[in-house]
């Protein structure tokens, strides 16, 4: 019987080659049947419509990094942006009934707004914002800082939209004794535990009220994907990015420094340089804020075997609240180095773009190290910096392989 053919050879192949793996009982496929992976215009593997080199870390909770390469647009694409996540990705959401309360000891009044009347009420802007996992690079510290091993993917910078903190905490009323603000998302704890938040973060008035710090609806002109925060997210540009909370609907005006889940010791860095392995008390250690200087080279990708004997490099710089100064790079292990052109920032905690044509003297394996100084002269190290308990704070040099045929 015609249904029982089984299907040829070179079909199977072709099957195989575009799921990307062999399908073990291939042999078994009837004729005229197409595998479920290929029949839909999703892909069931594509986790978070993220691009295939995204690489997980931990499904529970969800936490993707980007690869260099991944990242190098100037705006930042939803398939390349790294994903963390402290507890579950909330279900369920419903826009049309999403409220966002403003609250505590230093709002003049409690009040509530619906996702409608901020987008009615208060102005629009738009700004593209580097933000970077705290914890961005802990994989190199030794000894090992348990938590997530980001290597370098844990940085993205998309264009966000929304209105501003600020303008928003003015129409409520602030009390002259406000200190600090605190996020609430609708997150689960991983327990299921309805009284445990899994990160409720803030940071000083000072940012809260600086223009680009907005509570978003909007990313890269689409609403924000479900996983990095619909339909509303807070955004602080430049600080670690614990603070851009997600799926947001309480904002705590607090007279005193936020106090939520994972503002702890735990979660900070010792104010004063520790020796690699050191216990530091409670008290020594303080609440990250701007993230320190950093670039990534993101093109070629590491392992480029190139022939010829010139290559154009290109990538990003960024510099917590400061603006990338001066960016240079390195053939020689960090020996000598020469200086590239470093765009501007298309708005103030916008990344920055630079490109060279980097030369070499002859074949073999070289490595190219990129180092940006911000704009008080402080440079990138070119090796790992300062050891910390929980390992933050990664600011070392990107390097990457290549080979001169
Ligand atoms: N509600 C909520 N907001 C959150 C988190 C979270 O787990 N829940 N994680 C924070 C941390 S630690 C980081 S690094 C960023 C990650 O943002 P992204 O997943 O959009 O890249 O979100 C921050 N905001
Ligand atoms: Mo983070």
């Amino acid at each position: 019987m015609k249904r029982k053919e089984f299907i040829k050879k070179a079909a199977l192949s072709s099957f195989a080659v575009l799921l990307g793996t062999d399908i073990v009982f291939g042999s078994k496929i009837l004729k005229g049947y197409t595998p479920i992976a290929l029949q839909g215009p999703d892909d069931p593997f594509t986790l978070f419509k993220k691009d295939k080199g995204m690489v997980v870390l931990n499904d529970k909770p969800w936490n993707i990094e980007a690869q260099a390469h991944l990242l190098n647009d100037d705006i930042t694409p939803n398939a390349s942006m790294f994903i963390r996540n402290n507890g579950l990705v909330p279900e369920g959401i419903d826009a049309n009934t999403w409220t966002l309360t403003i609250d505590g000891e230093s709002a003049a009044i409690q009040k509530t707004y619906t996702l409608a009347e901020l987008k009615s009420k208060f102005k629009h802007y738009t700004y593209q914002l580097a933000i970077e996992c705290g914890g961005n690079g802990r994989n190199e510290f030794d000894p090992p800082a348990k938590g997530n091993q980001w290597t370098v993917g844990a940085v993205h910078c998309a264009s966000w939209t929304g209105v501003r903190l600020k303008d928003i905490l003015e129409d409520v009323g602030i009390k002259s004794n406000a200190v600090y603000i605190g996020f609430h998302g609708v997150d689960k704890h991983l327990s299921r535990d309805p009284k445990k938040e899994p990160i409720s973060r803030g940071c000083p008035m000072a940012k809260a009220m600086q223009d680009e710090t907005l509570l978003a609806f909007k990313m890269n002109g689409k609403d924000i994907p479900l996983v990095h925060g619909f339909p509303l997210r807070l955004v602080a540009g430049g600080w670690p990015a614990s603070v851009s909370g997600k799926w947001v609907n309480r904002i705590s005006v607090r007279n005193k420094v936020h106090d939520g889940t994972k503002m702890e010791g735990a979660y900070k860095v010792p104010c004063n340089p520790v020796a690699p392995g050191e216990k530091v008390k409670e008290e020594d250690m303080c609440i990250i804020e701007s993230m320190p200087v950093k670039s990534l080279i993101t093109s070629p990708k590491t392992g480029a075997i190139i022939s010829g004997k010139s290559l154009k490099i290109r990538g990003h710089a960024w510099a917590g609240e400061l603006e990338v100064a001066k960016m240079e790079y390195s053939i020689d292990f960090g020996s000598t180095w020469t200086s590239c052109p470093i765009g501007k920032p298309a708005n103030r905690l916008a990344w920055q773009h630079f490109s060279a044509t980097v030369q070499f003297p002859k074949s073999g394996y070289y490595e190219i190290w990129a180092r940006a100084t911000d704009s008080r002269g402080l440079a990138q190290p070119m090796l790992l910096p300062g050891w910390n308990p929980k390992g933050y704070l990664n600011n070392a040099c990107h390097r990457i392989a290549i080979k001169v045929k």
